[in-house]
């Protein structure tokens, strides 16, 4: 079961500690949200525990409060970035066969002008 330790070379832990930048949106004591550098809908936001787990899975066994609060943040966010009414999406890739590339626990909210509807 992952400890939440910090991992050197994890791009996440870094924005974290504040080593690399990040636009952040939202900050709590036990989460971050930032803009993803590479959006993939006009709002497009991470919510990442500051904890380090791999991902959502391992998040929600070694620390399920801190699963849930990734899980409230992310509609913070949706409300924030006035996209809660208009509906987002969100997408927890897990395992590099499903386009994980960063192994760091991180829920994608994506959502802004309606073309997500109708696709998965
Ligand atoms: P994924 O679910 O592991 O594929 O998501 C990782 C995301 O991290 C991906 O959408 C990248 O665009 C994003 N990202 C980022 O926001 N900042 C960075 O410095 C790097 C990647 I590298």
């Amino acid at each position: 079961m992952s400890d939440g330790t910090p991992v050197p070379d994890c791009l996440f832990c870094k924005i974290i500690a504040r080593e690399i930048p990040a636009e952040v949106v939202r900050e709590t004591e036990t989460t971050l949200a930032f803009r993803d550098i590479h959006p993939q809908a006009p709002t497009h936001v991470l919510v990442v525990p500051k904890a380090h787990h791999p991902n959502a899975a391992a998040l929600a066994v070694a620390a399920p409060d801190q699963a849930a609060a990734i899980l409230a943040e992310a509609g913070e966010v949706a409300a924030q970035e006035k996209i809660a009414e208009s509906g987002y999406r969100l997408i927890f890739n897990t395992g590099a066969g499903a386009g994980q590339t960063v192994f760091h626990a991180h829920v994608h909210v994506l959502g802004g002008d309606g073309s997500l509807h109708g696709t998965l």
